[in-house]
């Protein structure tokens, strides 16, 4: 298996609880090693922009505002299988039905306000990725 790259955004939730770092520890326990990294408070346009796939979805207003409610940590990932690798160490989308010991299981409050994002293919990896980094900004 080739490396790969992924997007992960901590989110505002986790800012806010001041967990970031105890994240930042689960993500490289779990074999990804941060290859670039911003803290950075996204606008309404860029938190509509990202989520713009999930545009006719009933919770896209909520996720909008959430996002651009406080600061991320912007990152990309980088290790062998790291895209399904990062969805394995946060867990599932709701943290109810996460698996322990993952980070959503372990620090999130809610199926919105859910700590961490990570990209779901290596299309959306690529994109994601684009979207907050430009190339010299990541550093292997
Ligand atoms: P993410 O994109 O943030 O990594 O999360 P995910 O793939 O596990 O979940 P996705 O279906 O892509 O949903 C994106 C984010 O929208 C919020 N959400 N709220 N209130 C709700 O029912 C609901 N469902 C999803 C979550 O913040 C989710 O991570
Ligand atoms: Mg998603």
């Amino acid at each position: 298996m080739a490396l790969e790259r992924t997007l992960s955004i901590i989110k505002p939730d986790a800012t806010r609880r001041s967990i970031t770092g105890k994240i930042i520890a689960r993500l490289e326990e779990g074999g990804l090693r941060v290859v670039a990294q911003k803290r950075i408070r996204l606008t309404r346009e860029q938190a509509e922009g990202f989520y713009a796939v999930h545009r006719e979805r009933p919770f896209f207003g909520e996720l909008v505002e959430f996002m651009s409610s406080g600061p991320v940590v912007v990152q990309v990932l980088e290790g062998e299988n790291a895209i399904a690798r990062n969805r394995e160490i946060m867990g599932a989308t709701n943290p109810k039905e996460a698996a322990p010991g993952t980070i959503r299981a372990d620090f999130a409050e809610s199926i919105g306000e859910n700590c961490v994002h990570g990209s779901d293919g290596p299309e959306t990896a690529k994109e994601e990725i684009a979207y907050f980094f430009s190339a010299c900004e990541i550093v292997g």
